[in-house]
């Protein structure tokens, strides 16, 4: 089934200049981009997107890290794009990330993870929401 995800590509890879490279693992998958833009997240923003993890241990540290520096929003669709986008991700934490995934090749730390993805069809909807409007999406 054709799904939607939203994909960032947080300030660590986005710094490292790994832009490029990530977006062609994506696309060599068969994943297609339907929105993209480089942006910087606000406060507000960030308390949107991760709201499930506020009061959450690290929360304060995800925040700070993720309004710090621009980052890179997009938009991938494909078949099962929910799921595949996040195996392609590889584990939250890059040490337990398989060979060959994006964290894995260029995260850091647990923390500075390289890229996020949404983990359903609802927070995909959601996200997606967040940081684009229904003009700057192409299917
Ligand atoms: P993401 O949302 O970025 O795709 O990552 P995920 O689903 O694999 O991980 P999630 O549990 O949703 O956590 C969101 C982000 O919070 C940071 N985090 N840090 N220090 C920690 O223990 C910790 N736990 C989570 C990570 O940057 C993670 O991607
Ligand atoms: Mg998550």
């Amino acid at each position: 089934m054709k799904e939607k995800t939203l994909v960032l590509i947080k300030p660590d890879a986005f710094e490292k200049n790994h832009t490029g490279e990530i977006i062609a693992i994506y696309e060599k998958k068969g994943l297609k981009l339907c929105a993209m833009k480089l942006m910087q997240m606000t406060k507000r923003v960030a308390q949107k997107h991760y709201a499930e993890h506020i009061g959450r241990p690290y929360y304060e540290e995800l925040e700070s890290f993720m309004t710090s520096a621009p980052l890179v929003a997009m938009v991938l669709e494909g078949d099962d794009a929910i799921a595949r986008v996040r195996e392609i991700n590889g584990k939250t934490n890059p040490a337990e990330a398989a060979e060959g995934t994006v964290r894995r090749l260029f995260a850091e730390s647990v923390g500075k993870n390289a890229v996020h993805a949404s983990d359903s069809p609802e927070s995909a909807a959601r996200e997606i929401a967040i940081f684009f409007s229904e003009i700057e999406i192409f299917d």
